[in-house]
């Protein structure tokens, strides 16, 4: 499949396995899980017929590998990102003493006030290199990397959890653990 092909499935998983499974008259899982052959079969009723090879593709190169099958490969979820309510059953894990977090000037003044919130999302999304945190702010404008003191929430009783495609997510992270990088 050629590349243009692969992003544009990729965004249309991305948008029902996160956060409108109900547009193509799925249910996720609790978990957010749905079956492999559910899932192509409405994706053919609304439009977009792929097979589960073609899927197996877009899961195997996606960038950010965004998707991710179960040990069966029968069932399939987004790694991370959700808006609908899913809990992914991700254990507590220890985070590196530093993560970062991309952002954009306009939102400082409310981060730095009420610290990062996780918006639409069901966590803070947290990168662990300053190279990723900068393409994930990059997406909406001039980047601004914080650096957040990770080890510190952890010992203040803060949980963390890291998904399947490297994402450390948190609940929120209050202001006194944000700075700014030059
Ligand atoms: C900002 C993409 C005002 C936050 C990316 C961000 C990532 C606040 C935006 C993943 C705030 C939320 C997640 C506060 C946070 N006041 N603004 N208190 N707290 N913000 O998209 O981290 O390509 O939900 O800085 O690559 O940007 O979709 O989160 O700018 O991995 O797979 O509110 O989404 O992955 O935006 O990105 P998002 P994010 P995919």
């Amino acid at each position: 499949m050629n590349e243009k092909h692969l992003i544009r499935i990729s965004k249309r998983l991305a948008r029902h396995l996160r956060h409108d499974p109900a547009a193509l008259g799925l249910t996720l899982g609790p978990d957010g899980w749905v079956n492999v052959e559910t899932l192509l079969g409405a994706l053919r009723t609304h439009g977009l017929a792929i097979t589960r090879e073609q899927l197996d593709e877009v899961v195997e190169t996606n960038n950010k590998r965004r998707f991710a099958f179960d040990e069966t490969g029968i069932r399939i979820r987004a790694s991370q990102g959700h808006s609908v309510a899913v809990d992914l059953g991700l254990p507590n894990t220890t985070p590196p003493p530093v993560l970062y977090h991309g952002t954009v000037p306009k939102f400082l003044d409310a981060i730095f006030h009420e610290g990062l919130r996780p918006m639409n999302r069901h966590a803070v999304h947290l990168s662990a290199t300053t190279d990723t945190a900068r393409t994930v702010a990059a997406r909406r404008g001039k980047p601004v990397i914080l650096r957040v003191g990770a080890a510190a929430m952890a010992d203040a009783g803060h949980a963390f959890q890291v998904s399947a495609n490297g994402v450390w997510l948190t609940a929120a992270v209050p202001p006194g653990y944000l700075t700014r990088l030059p």
